[in-house]
């Protein structure tokens, strides 16, 4: 029994504009087949006969998974891009590609991200109007309690012809686990048009709107179909019209109305009834409602109400597959973008070692070790030099080292720390530009670009960062050791005696040559004695000659291995400049081209 207008009974798309007004996906992920399988675990009933589902689960059906992937390939294709949307620049990734797939987002909108195999029809409408009787009707069994205390259904009951999947929708409706039916069987007893339904039996529209009101909201922007169950003594009435059938004028295309318990009024106030209840709903603008006649009690109208559903099921499954298809040819457009998956995006071998030596050989490492070789040695001549050979050195200038003031040296190695310049600058761009070159050989645009971009993108502070490098690793003063100094008195000790030879050899001869005095002791005057004198003075001064070489040579042993550890540590220091600089930004980028490709993989619907 029917009075309706030519209605649309669903909507001809699984898009649907007012999904913004939903809550966002992230908070509730799909979580794809492993959810639904948790959910026979956790006992989904039944409905068919007596038997309600057991944890054995329900059998797979090839011909009942519609577009079991949708959901994962959309949400993988808002992934992509994001990762495709800040590569755009330049020769990034076409702005046309990425508008016809964020087009193409919107369309299915978040309705086809959280199920796309499944078809959302709610029953709502005040309390006692019959929604929990026509619920049981159409499930064939009694879920939901029907009694005559008012209101009797306090929380939603779903019944899924198909449950596979249908996991997060229920999440995300709140429908608790226990109110969960599932209609398996039922499917294959004639009911396939229903394949994917989920009938919704919710609490009255009062309890709904103070215990939950986001839920109508998320309906609204989620349903395929909103039955208004309405009851002949209520259907006028005015707190519904106003709350709930006003504000969805614009979405008439998702509404029905049901004048229920049909079988207590006479053809003629059916008549009535619906030719009133037609001019309140044109009055408020909803004039594409369809309108139903149905007894709960008797079974009158529920075939044209199952047919409405049926159609809602299969606009559904055709606005998935229209979505699919979509989803293929995006996907078959971003594919070059990709590239060849099977050569690896990495740094190759060795790059960095060598990008590290370069920047090494850039920031001068080698000359910096000599230099403060240098300065160690030029530091303990002061010390353990014996002062008789410097004079010598110095009256004949052929000591080229100590030409070159110690402090200069120092000075000169303290700013190293200001980092290459000039021509070093050149050598660390020529470094970055080889490796850059190597890495995006095997890439595609536009992430060659990107990964380029990535590699210099803070070329700017490795000059300074190398620098601090070296800074860091250079000793703090240019102290002396300890031991240098007791050589250093040693060495006094040796000058003095030398100094005291002398003037004994001066008095020897002022007094024992030249007789200048009188009484003057033989130590002083004894002509003899001038030769023993003068053999000590020579052994003094060979004593001397000895000490400074020994020492040097060990003051040289000791500063080549504080070169070789210094040199170490900068080169350790300078590899960690490289890699945080250099390799970091561009590991990033490349790991971005990976989660590119996999992503990918799941928006074209092949195995990751
Ligand atoms: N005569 C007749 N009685 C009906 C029909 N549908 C439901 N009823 C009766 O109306 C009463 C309320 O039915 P329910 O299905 O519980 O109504 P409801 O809309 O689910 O109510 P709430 O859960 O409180 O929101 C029950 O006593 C049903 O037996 C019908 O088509 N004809
Ligand atoms: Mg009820």
């Amino acid at each position: 029994m029917t009075a309706s207008q030519p209605a649309r009974t669903s909507r001809a798309t699984g898009a649907s504009p007012r999904n913004g007004s939903s809550q966002g996906t992230g908070s509730r992920r799909p979580a794809g087949t492993r959810q639904a399988a948790g959910e026979r675990a956790a006992g989904v009933p039944e409905a068919a006969g007596p038997s309600r589902a057991s944890s054995a689960g329900l059998p797979h059906r090839p011909g009942l998974v519609l577009a079991p992937q949708l959901p994962a390939r959309l949400n993988a294709l808002a992934r992509l891009i994001q990762i495709a949307s800040v590569r755009s620049a330049g020769g990034g990734f076409g702005p046309k590609l990425l508008r016809d797939a964020t087009d193409l987002l919107a369309r299915a909108g978040e309705r086809l991200r959280l199920s796309a195999e499944h078809t959302v029809v709610a029953l709502a409408g005040g309390t006692g109007s019959g929604k929990s009787s026509l619920f049981n009707r159409l499930a064939g069994a009694d879920f939901s309690t029907v009694g005559v205390t008012r209101p009797v259904t306090k929380d939603a009951h779903a019944c899924v012809w198909g449950i596979r999947g249908s996991g997060p929708l229920l999440e995300w409706l709140s429908v608790q686990r226990r109110y969960r039916y599932a209609r398996a069987s039922a499917l294959d007893r004639g009911e396939k048009s229903l394949a994917g339904l989920v009938l919704l039996d919710l609490p009255d529209h009062d309890t709904v709107m103070t215990r939950a009101s986001g839920l109508v909201d998320r309906l609204v922007g989620l349903a395929d179909l909103m039955v208004w169950v309405l009851d002949p003594q209520k259907y006028a009435d005015a707190a519904v019209h106003r709350r709930f059938l006003v504000p969805l004028a614009g979405h008439s295309d998702v509404l029905a109305v049901v004048l229920n318990q049909s079988d207590l009024l006479t053809p003629a106030q059916i008549e009535d009834c619906v030719g009133d209840l037609r001019r309140l709903l044109d009055a408020e603008n909803l004039h594409d409602v369809q309108i139903l006649v149905t007894s709960a009690a008797t079974g009158a109208g529920l075939d044209e109400l199952r047919r409405l559903l049926v159609d809602a099921a299969s606009a559904r499954r055709a606005a998935s597959a229209r979505i699919s298809a979509d989803v293929d040819s995006i996907a078959s457009r971003l594919e070059p973008y990709a590239g060849d998956p099977a050569v690896a995006a990495a740094i190759p071998d060795g790059g960095t070692e060598e990008l590290a030596q370069a920047f090494a050989r850039a920031a001068g490492v080698t000359a910096v070790g000599d230099a403060l070789r240098s300065a160690r040695e030029l530091r303990a001549v002061d010390y353990v030099g014996w002062p008789v050979a410097w004079l010598a050195e110095r009256l004949t200038s052929r000591d080229p080292v100590r030409k070159v003031r110690l402090g200069q040296v120092w000075a000169e190695l303290r700013s190293v720390t200001a980092g290459p310049s000039g021509a070093q600058q050149a050598e660390i761009d020529n470094a970055l530009t080889e490796l850059a070159d190597e890495i995006v050989r095997p890439l595609p645009e536009p992430w060659s670009q990107t990964t380029r971009a990535a590699v210099r993108s803070r070329a700017q502070e490795i000059p300074g960062a190398l620098g601090s490098a070296m800074g860091e690793a250079l000793p703090n003063e240019n102290k002396a050791v300890r031991w240098w100094r007791l050589v250093g008195a040693w060495q006094g000790l040796l000058l003095g005696a030398v100094i005291v030879g002398l003037a004994w050899m001066a008095a020897i001869v002022v007094f024992g040559v030249f007789h200048a005095g009188s009484n003057v002791p033989a130590l002083f005057s004894e002509v003899s004695l001038l030769a023993w004198v003068a053999a000590m003075l020579v052994a003094l001064l060979v004593l001397g000659w000895l000490t400074a070489s020994a020492c040097m040579n060990q003051v040289r042993a000791a500063a080549d291995r504080e070169t070789a550890q210094f040199t170490e540590a900068m080169r350790g220091k300078i590899a960690a400049v490289a890699r945080d600089l250099v390799i970091v930004p561009a590991e990033q980028e490349l790991a971005e081209l990976d989660r590119f490709r996999d992503e990918l993989r799941v928006v074209s619907g092949r195995p990751v």
